[in-house]
């Protein structure tokens, strides 16, 4: 009596068999031939899972506020500690005795770091004047949109808001200027957008400091806003995040504020938000 059973049971086992792997070659192939979208969602997926937890799912003022109450929980540094910090975030790649530029893209010294001509000082990407909230410990320390310049570029770009136009900027190849604003080499077109949302997100106002908002405008002045957004918005989609850009994220995350840019891990979010 059992021995028919086993016969019956052998042949369909062995058909079952035959149909998974059938089914299983070509799908891990199919998974492991396409090449780039699959490296990304596993670097940022570790962090939907912890980091942004509160956030998945939301989006318009919803996200900026879960954003906010994420990115808020931060080490802050004093504006001294910001000459290490930069060496370390923006150190060249190809030479560990330099660091790149932001506007220029140029490899310096991580020892002409000053105020003469030549030197590389700590460029406020939210020029600290829109918001008047100089370099206390705050805004104006916060290394997510502190970026190295060299020391003549970054007084031509001046406290200027972000558009595209102008003339050609002395050192700083592929940057151009105008009488009210300011657009960077298309490098790091995208960097800026992303610094800048960063800050409106991470400021709303509190502890002292101004709520820190973008608009379309270029004629803010001391006004807490930089514009113009339309143009941010388009760079966040012209330049998305590198490998420069992400480790630079990363440092400042596991060793000085141990907060993220969101913008960085999820370019998507500044159009779900704005
Ligand atoms: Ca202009
Ligand atoms: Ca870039
Ligand atoms: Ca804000």
């Amino acid at each position: 009596m059992p021995v028919p059973r086993v016969r019956r049971w052998k042949p369909l086992a062995l058909t079952a068999a035959a149909v998974l792997v059938g089914i299983t070659v070509p799908t891990a192939a199919t998974a492991t031939a396409s090449p780039a979208p699959a490296a990304a969602p596993s670097a940022v997926g570790a962090y939907d899972d912890t980091y942004y937890q509160d956030a998945l799912g939301k989006t318009g003022p919803e996200l900026k506020s879960a954003l906010h109450t994420i990115v808020s929980d931060q080490t802050k540094l004093s504006y001294s500690q910001v000459w290490d910090a930069l060496k370390a975030t923006d150190e060249d790649p190809a030479n560990s005795a330099n660091v790149i530029l932001l506007y220029s893209g140029a490899s310096r010294s991580k020892s002409a770091n000053g105020g003469d001509q030549g030197d590389w000082n700590r460029e406020h990407v939210w020029a600290k004047s829109h918001g008047d909230f100089g370099t206390a410990t705050g805004p104006g320390t916060d290394i997510h949109h502190l970026r190295p310049a060299d020391v003549t570029v970054n007084s031509i770009r001046g406290n200027k808001d972000f558009d595209n136009g102008g003339s050609a900027v002395a050192g700083a190849p592929g940057s151009l200027t105008d009488g009210d604003s300011f657009e960077p080499r298309d490098e790091v077109k995208g960097d800026v957008a992303r610094m800048i949302l960063y800050m409106a997100v991470r400021y709303d106002g509190e502890s002292g400091f101004p709520d820190l908002e973008p608009n379309d405008e270029v004629d803010n002045g001391s006004a807490p806003a930089i514009g113009r957004l339309s143009v941010l918005k388009q760079w966040n989609d012209e330049d998305p995040p590198d490998a420069f850009e992400k480790k630079r994220n990363q440092v400042i995350f596991d060793t000085y504020q141990h907060n993220r840019n969101p913008f960085i891990d999820h370019p998507e979010w500044v159009p779900a938000i704005w």
